[in-house]
């Protein structure tokens, strides 16, 4: 019999729960590329069956769903449900208010509970409609900050004025009190930026967690991340690619742990 288990009201309680459950700070990014379906399907369930004990998020790229199939994806949400495992769907939401809700509805209908946006759609007419409809249904949303990847210089590092006469301001700190005022469920700083990580944690302190990808192969390292104030680890080939996932899986859980 699956294990159903009271869960929490909110996201972000239900993510922290888990994570006292499993004694683990890592998010599963299950990104599944090449081959058909079915056999694509078998591999992550294996991949999501060995590493569930030691994982307290499971985060589901488009690309996996589009590779799997609605049916397939909603049999991997299951799994992750069975074990009070909630998952999120990484699609950086970044449109117009009816296409996004229609969206999200669609991603919510699949079992999904948690959700990325992309904060340059901006609140009125954009990212308003995410928010209320995800968090009617007690879903969570989670707000890029600053990403990973060495162009995110361009966008989230640049240094914005918002009012005439004002001084410059970097994007990513404006995003960050976006992302309190708009009551989000988390934000996402890269692992590779530890200092960004920091400057964000003095912005929000203990009111929004911070989701930080970009480990391993993108060049972030977790203890680094870890003291300037990320809550969370998004973590995907590190584990999805080891020769042993299950036993990544358990490595990266055990150095997340607070010490
Ligand atoms: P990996 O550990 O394999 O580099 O995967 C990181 C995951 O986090 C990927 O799913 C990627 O899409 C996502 N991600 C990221 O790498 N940087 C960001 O800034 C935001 C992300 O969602």
């Amino acid at each position: 019999m699956p294990r159903r288990e009271a869960t929490a009201a909110t996201f972000k309680d239900r993510i922290a729960q888990a994570a006292q459950k499993h004694n683990s700070r890592v998010v599963l990014a299950l990104d599944i590329n090449g081959g058909g379906p079915d056999r694509l399907f078998r591999d992550s369930r294996k991949l999501l069956r060995g590493t569930l004990p030691y994982i307290c998020g499971l985060k589901l790229g488009r690309q996996t769903i589009l590779n799997l199939g609605t049916r397939r994806t909603r049999q991997l949400i299951t799994m992750a449900r069975d074990e009070a495992i909630p998952t999120i769907v990484d699609d950086k939401l970044n449109d117009i208010d009816e296409t996004n809700r229609q969206i999200v509805d669609a991603y919510f209908r699949l079992g999904l509970e948690g959700l990325t946006v992309n904060p340059f759609a901006g609140w009125r007419g954009g990212l308003e409609s995410v928010f209320r409809r995800a968090h009617n249904l007690s879903k969570g949303v989670i707000v890029l900050v600053y990403m990973s990847h060495p162009g995110a210089v361009e966008g989230y590092g640049q240094r914005v004025v918002t009012r005439r006469g004002g001084k410059p301001q970097p994007q990513y700190k404006l995003f960050a009190k976006k992302a309190l005022e708009w009551k989000a469920d988390g934000v996402v700083v890269g692992a590779t930026r530890p200092k960004i990580v920091q400057e964000v944690w003095s912005v929000l302190g203990n009111r929004l967690p911070i989701y930080s990808p970009g480990l391993g192969p993108q060049g972030g390292d977790l203890r680094k991340a870890s003291r300037a104030g990320t809550d969370y680890f998004i973590i995907g080939r590190s584990i999805t690619r080891a020769s042993d996932p299950e036993k990544a899986a358990a490595r990266y859980a055990r150095e997340s742990r607070r010490p």
